[in-house]
């Protein structure tokens, strides 16, 4: 019989059990819902679930998927505003400390990150692998990695094609390899500064159903007239999504720092009521290996 296998993520304090039963109930969504057409339930599978304790992979808030437009429509100077942009807001304490402050709501504190050039059809590059974002000095890392990523290529503008590109890259969460991190909410992020194919909305509805959480626009307006609702029907999707505006590229600094601001916010767990985590992890693995990480857990939290 062939087994499903959950990775648990380290439950090594409460906010991580916090998270995990989240995320747990997010992954249990995506199954019932991928099961739904012979009525297989989690509960139901029980049975043959197992844990696998997992080291590889660290749990964070967000995974975040930066896509920025390199096509031909933007000359050098504005490929240098628009990286600027986003080095200006990875070392911006501000942003830092929206990304920390997302424990005081029962999260990690942690998000991971990574940045992708773009072009046209089947033309992008993860020019910086994901990164784990854990403090001001990793948020300046990460920044520096971007500032050293020069542009790869230039071209035509297929943001569809970049979506289909880092959906399977966010590991498991979407239906891909390992990423390294485990998180309860994917967003992708586009910026660009003109309109693509009439494939882009449908690259966007695939991602959605493949388990992105949100994917939302930069629209860096002047090059093209109405841009901003092109984003709105082509681009923007998901929960809690959303389209921001750059009038320039010059404007490029102020909207990437209030977009990844308002994205990591949205990566804040819910404060309504969440499952106990005892009871997800025992429907998950068992009675008696819940009773023991019960133990454990009361031994570490001195409950
Ligand atoms: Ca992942």
């Amino acid at each position: 019989m062939t087994k499903l296998c959950f990775k648990l993520p380290e439950l090594s304090n409460s906010g991580n059990l916090e998270s995990f039963s989240r995320l747990f109930a997010k992954s249990s969504g995506n199954l019932t819902a991928k099961f739904s057409g012979v009525a297989i339930t989690l509960t139901a599978l029980a049975g043959v679930f197992v844990a696998i304790p997992s080291k590889a992979a660290t749990l964070v808030d967000l995974e975040l998927a930066l896509l920025v437009d390199v096509s031909g429509s933007v000359d050098t100077t504005e490929f240098n505003l628009q990286r600027a942009g986003y080095v200006n807001a990875f070392n911006n304490p501000a942003v830092w400390n929206v990304i920390d402050g997302l424990k005081n709501n029962g999260g990690t504190g942690k998000i991971a990150a990574t940045f992708v050039y773009w072009s046209t059809t089947g033309t992008q590059q993860q020019a910086v692998n994901w990164t784990l974002i854990d403090s001001f000095a990793a948020s300046q890392g990460f920044a520096s990695a971007i500032g050293a990523a020069a542009r790869p290529f230039t071209g035509g503008t297929n943001p569809g094609s970049a979506i289909n590109f880092i959906v399977p890259r966010f590991g498991t969460e979407t239906g891909g390899t390992e990423n390294g991190f485990t998180s309860l909410r994917q967003v992708i992020d586009v910026s660009g500064d003109g309109s693509g194919p009439s494939t882009t909305a449908t690259a966007r509805d695939n991602a959605l159903a493949s388990g992105i959480d949100a994917i939302n626009g930069l629209a860096i307006l002047g090059s093209e007239s109405g841009l901003e609702a092109w984003y709105n029907n082509n681009i923007k999707g998901g929960s809690n999504s959303f389209v921001k505006v750059a009038n320039t590229f010059g404007d490029f600094t102020t909207a990437v720092e209030d977009k990844i601001t308002l994205e990591i916010q949205q990566g804040q767990p819910p404060t309504t009521a969440v499952p106990e985590p005892f009871t997800v992890v025992g429907t998950l693995v068992g009675g008696a290996a819940a009773f023991r990480l019960r133990k454990r857990f009361k031994a570490t939290n001195k409950l």
